[in-house]
């Protein structure tokens, strides 16, 4: 079998990749799951019709939304993911022997087992290691009853649709910036410069309300809409601080100093209209 699949994420756009054969599909509680074998990018998971991640190249999201915060903090013990059922940025987080507890708040606990299945080629099993503790939760309660706890937290959610829209609200962004320690740092999936201008321009407003040093950053991933997506860093702390910290153990396979710089420089038209 060789077919198409076809995402519209946006009324206006679509994209295509091939794919060999489905690996799983099944209506969770929550959502549409679905794990494909692809012709190019190996192993994929889709919720809801849209592509959350592909093996070839999750790289560039999980290296770009963990190690943006971790480094710009220096030795994280203590880091919350939101979301991140598939284990892409805990298997990150992990890598740094500073860390003491990598809490995963995941809604659906069919992403967790499913990915652990076919994601295992590429990820391990981040979930076996003893730091590591998965709360099958709504993150919202969760962060509302930990202020001050972490020094890393990480928004590795959805799009802003149906029950994700409030992941990407003024409110979330409270309870984050409330649940880090002093000096912490955030990352937030943050969407597309060209397609989300205007919910990236409300999210960055949020930011600078709440802490000093905000900022958009950028990474390349080919299966999502624009070729790409950014991330919001929020924090007191700088985030070229993390530019002099030494990459943990383990292998970089998008992340280098000259990427990690470049992510923040925006093109003209978005630098205007988010920085002015
Ligand atoms: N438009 C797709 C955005 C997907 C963001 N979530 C990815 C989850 C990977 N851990």
């Amino acid at each position: 079998m060789s077919i198409w699949f076809t995402e519209e994420l946006h009324p206006y756009y679509r994209k295509g990749i091939r794919i060999k054969r489905i690996l799983a599909d099944e209506q969770t509680q929550y959502q549409h799951l679905q794990f494909v074998e692809t012709e190019f990018f190996g192993n994929a998971m889709i919720l809801d019709g849209i592509i959350q991640l592909t093996e070839r190249d999750n790289m560039g999201y999980h290296e770009m939304i963990v190690h943006v915060p971790m480094l710009a903090v220096g030795k994280p013990k203590r880091v919350l993911i939101v979301g991140g059922g598939d284990g892409g940025s805990l298997q990150q987080v992990l890598r740094y022997p500073s860390v003491e507890e990598a809490v995963v708040c995941e809604l659906d606990q069919r992403v967790v087992d499913l990915s652990r299945e076919h994601f295992a080629a590429s990820f391990g099993d981040p979930w076996a290691d003893p730091r590591a503790k998965l709360l099958v939760r709504d993150a919202f309660g969760y962060l509302e009853e930990n202020p001050g706890q972490f020094d890393v937290i990480i928004s590795d959610t959805t799009d802003p649709i149906g029950m994700a829209e409030r992941l990407f609200s003024d409110e979330f962004y409270k309870l984050i910036v409330r649940a880090l320690v002093p000096g912490g740092a955030a990352a937030t999936q943050c969407e597309q410069p060209y397609f989300d201008t205007e919910l990236i321009k409300e999210i960055y407003k949020s930011a600078r309300v709440l802490t000093k040093n905000p900022a958009y950053y950028y990474a390349n991933i080919p299966t999502y809409p624009g070729g790409g997506i950014g991330f919001m860093y929020v924090s007191d702390t700088p985030w070229e601080n993390g530019l002099k910290t030494p990459y943990p153990p383990g292998e970089n396979k998008y992340l280098n100093p000259e990427i990690h710089k470049a992510a923040f420089a925006l093109p003209e038209f978005f630098r205007k209209e988010l920085y002015g």
